[in-house]
């Protein structure tokens, strides 16, 4: 049997979590929801294997993690904290110049709450989204690289779910228990934000995903990196060193897919779709549809680009902008406007708005400029091999469920059409049943012989901490 204080040392944490009497139970009580909740939804048939990952153990920025083989269900879940930073303040809204708080403002609490419990959802959401990938894994590189991704969510989770309990009492502890109840995709009890009850149901889009959402997320924990509330920034700030890993395995994921539909395209001079899908890889018009999908989903994450409860976030100093301490304005803005897009007469156009109501059109904007980066990269890799094509980010419109162009019919162009015409245009911009099926077949089994790859996509330029690339990164047993 294991004792209380073993248990507690098995979580790795800078929290000092021995000591708190109230948090060890609350968090004994949760440890074996949540391993319930991984054996069920997380990856399947997974528990057995020996996977070589990165297990976070401390904050140091010489060091801060382990590699090792690990059974994922053993997966030691730490609790971390970027140190304090002495004497910070609450730099941004009404209470600027205030002591950073390290305690919940009283009049701020359900606000704090639900900022964390949405942050929270998204953490398990991705990984039950990606839950079946690892049986049509391209390789053992592959394999390993989703696994890190899924535990460091897990670990995401935990550290919103350590804020639950610390800070917030019964209700904490409830939202806590609620994070593992609800199920992406579920009809009576979906996660809390649309882009994360979509299904991931191939390679193609989990590094979409991983490119676009978990960049979502790098943005988001980096305006809450900012917040007043001293342990929501730090632990923030913590995850980011992680997060850097999805979207460097979303980004070279699709590079590496289109590197190799490049390589067959130049080598065989071929241009038509078609006759690329008959050599086994992804066609570059393909993409460019997962793309639009998992960007336009994704810019939905942001929430309304006119928030009054952005507004109230910043306002109170709850959250900030991207990097609002190296901004040079006032931190306050009231006297501020911002330019946010609209439908008006069939036609799109900017309408200046307060600042303070367009703080999340202005993070997506943000966005959109480090996304727009990385497109440019892939379309490097084209241009190396002399295909002609192009991968381009659709209008910021286009296919948008929330905010301003919701209930538009808006093409990749932005011009703004009828529904019906918008509908028979559906499937050349968005994933089509047959783009699916096409790319669901290429991905029967799993290619588990160390330092091979699928015939769809290539080899990484490296291995992962220093192996090569046909270390055997994960070992069946
Ligand atoms: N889907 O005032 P608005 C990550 C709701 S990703 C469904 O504009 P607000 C990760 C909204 O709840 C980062 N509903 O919203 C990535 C509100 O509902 P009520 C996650 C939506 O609050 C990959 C209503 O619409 N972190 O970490 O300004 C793998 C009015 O909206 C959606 C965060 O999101 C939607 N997309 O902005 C793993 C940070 N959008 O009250 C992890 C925390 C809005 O009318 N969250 N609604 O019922 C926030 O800061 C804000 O809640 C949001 C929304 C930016 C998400």
């Amino acid at each position: 049997m294991t004792s209380k204080i073993d248990y507690i040392d098995k979580i790795p944490n800078n929290v000092d979590l021995g000591r708190d009497r109230v948090l060890q139970r609350a968090l004994e009580h949760w440890q074996p929801a949540y391993m319930g909740w991984w054996y069920d939804m997380g990856p399947t048939e997974s528990h057995n294997y020996d996977v070589y990952l990165r297990t976070a153990i401390s904050v140091d920025p010489e060091g801060w993690a382990v590699f090792d083989y690990v059974k994922m269900p053993q997966y030691r879940w730490g609790i971390f904290l970027a140190p304090p930073t002495q004497g910070r303040e609450v730099n941004f809204g009404v209470n600027k110049g205030q002591a950073a708080w390290q305690d919940v403002p009283g009049e701020y609490r359900s606000m704090l709450r639900r900022i964390i419990v949405t942050q929270g959802d998204t953490e398990p959401a991705s990984v039950e989204q990606q839950r079946m990938l690892g049986m049509c894994a391209p390789s053992l590189y592959d394999l390993r690289n989703i696994y890190q991704v899924n535990v460091e969510e897990g670990r995401h989770l935990w550290a919103m779910v350590y804020l639950l309990h610390r800070y917030f009492g019964r209700d904490g502890r409830e939202e806590a228990e609620a994070l593992l109840d609800r199920r992406s995709g579920d009809v009576d009890n979906p996660r809390i934000l649309g882009a994360f009850n979509e299904p991931t149901p191939d390679w193609l889009a989990f590094y979409m995903f991983t490119f676009f959402t978990d960049r979502d997320g790098k943005f988001q924990l980096s305006s809450l990196a900012e917040s007043g509330f001293d342990p929501l920034a730090r632990t923030c700030r913590f995850m980011l060193t992680e997060e850097a890993h999805h979207m460097f395995v979303g980004e070279t994921g699709v590079g590496r897919i289109i590197e190799r539909t490049a390589q067959v395209m130049e080598e065989h001079h071929l241009e038509d779709p078609g006759q690329v899908r008959a050599l086994g890889v992804i066609d570059l018009q393909t993409i460019q549809r997962y793309l639009n999908f998992h960007y336009s989903v994704t810019l939905d994450l942001f929430g309304g680009d006119v928030s009054s409860n952005a507004a109230s976030y910043y306002t109170t100093g709850l959250k900030g902008r991207y990097e609002e301490t190296k901004i040079g304005d006032d931190h306050v803005l009231t006297d501020d406007t911002y330019k946010v897009g609209t439908v008006n007469n069939g036609r799109i156009v900017d309408e200046e708005i307060p600042a303070l109501n367009a703080l999340n059109e202005r993070l997506r904007d943000d966005y959109i400029g480090e996304v727009q980066a990385g497109v440019d990269r892939w379309n490097k890799v084209l241009e190396k091999h002399g295909v002609n094509f192009r991968l381009r980010l659709p209008h910021k419109g286009f296919h948008r469920e929330i905010g301003n162009f919701a209930g538009h019919h808006i093409s990749p162009d932005g011009e703004v059409m009828t529904e019906e015409r918008w509908k028979a245009r559906r499937d050349d911009w968005m994933p089509n049943a047959g783009d699916y099926t096409f790319v669901q077949a290429m991905m029967q089994g799993r290619v588990v012989e160390p330092g091979k790859f699928a015939n769809w996509i290539a080899p990484p330029r490296r291995g992962i901490h220093t192996h090569p690339i046909d270390f055997e990164y994960v070992r069946f047993n």
